[in-house]
C-alpha cells in the first residue's frame, strides 16, 4: 500500500527520499519553490543541473539532494497555464507520472511534491490538485517501491483542495498539517 497525504509546509525541510522541484526548461534555477530548493541544497545543485542540459515541459530529471535532508531532487517542468486548451492538464499529469516513474526506477520509498505550476505558471490550484491526486492514485495501483507520497502545500487554501480530493477513499489516505 502507498499512503497519500497532504500537509502545509516548506518542501525544503522534508526528509523524504526525494522532493520534486517545480522548475523551468533550463533547470538553472528561478524563483518560488525552485529558488527555495536551490538555496537550501547549496551551489552544488546548480552545478549539477548544468550537466542535465535542460528538461522538456512534462518531463523530469533527477539530481542528488546535496545539503537537503532529501536524498534526491526530481526536477520537473510544469506547463504555463494559457487557458487550459493547450494541453496543460495532460502536461501537468505527465509531470507527476514521470516524477513517480523516476522515483520508482530508483527504488525510492517516499516522495514529496509541491503544487506544480500553481505559482508563477498560474495553473488554477483547485484543478491542479485534482490532477495531482488522480495521477498519483493511478500510478500507485501498479506495484511500486513507493510507500508514501506527500503533497506539500504552501497554503491552507491549497491544502483544502487536496483534502477534498483525498477524503473519499477513507482509511488508506489522510491529510494533516505539519507542526
Ligand atoms: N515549499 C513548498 N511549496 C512552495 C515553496 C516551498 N518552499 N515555495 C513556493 N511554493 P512556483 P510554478 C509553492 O511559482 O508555478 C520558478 O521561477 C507556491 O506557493 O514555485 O511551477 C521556476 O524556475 C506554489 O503553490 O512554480 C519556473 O520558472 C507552488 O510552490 C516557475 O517558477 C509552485 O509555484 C515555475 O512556476
Amino acid at each position: 500500500m502507498t499512503e497519500l497525504r497532504a500537509l502545509v509546509g516548506d518542501i525544503t525541510q522534508l526528509a523524504t527520499d526525494a522532493i520534486v522541484n517545480a522548475s523551468n526548461e533550463s533547470l538553472l534555477g528561478g524563483g518560488g519553490v525552485d529558488g527555495a530548493i536551490h538555496r537550501a541544497a547549496g551551489p552544488e545543485l546548480l552545478a549539477f543541473c548544468r550537466t542535465l542540459h535542460g528538461c522538456a515541459t512534462g518531463a523530469a530529471k533527477v539530481s542528488p539532494g546535496f545539503r537537503l535532508a532529501a536524498k534526491h531532487v526530481i526536477h520537473t517542468v510544469g506547463p504555463v497555464w494559457t487557458g487550459g486548451h493547450n494541453g496543460e492538464p495532460e502536461l501537468l499529469a505527465s509531470c507527476y507520472r514521470r516524477s513517480l516513474e523516476l522515483a520508482a526506477d530508483l527504488g525510492l520509498r517516499s516522495i514529496a511534491f509541491p503544487c506544480i505550476s500553481t505559482g508563477v505558471y498560474r495553473f488554477p490550484a483547485d484543478a491542479a490538485a485534482i490532477i495531482a491526486v488522480r495521477t498519483v492514485r493511478q500510478f500507485v495501483t501498479t506495484a511500486t517501491s513507493l510507500r508514501e507520497v506527500v503533497f506539500c502545500c504552501f497554503s491552507e487554501q491549497a491544502l483544502g483542495y487536496y483534502q477534498r480530493e483525498l477524503a473519499p477513499l477513507g482509511d488508506d489516505t489522510r491529510s494533516e498539517r505539519s507542526e
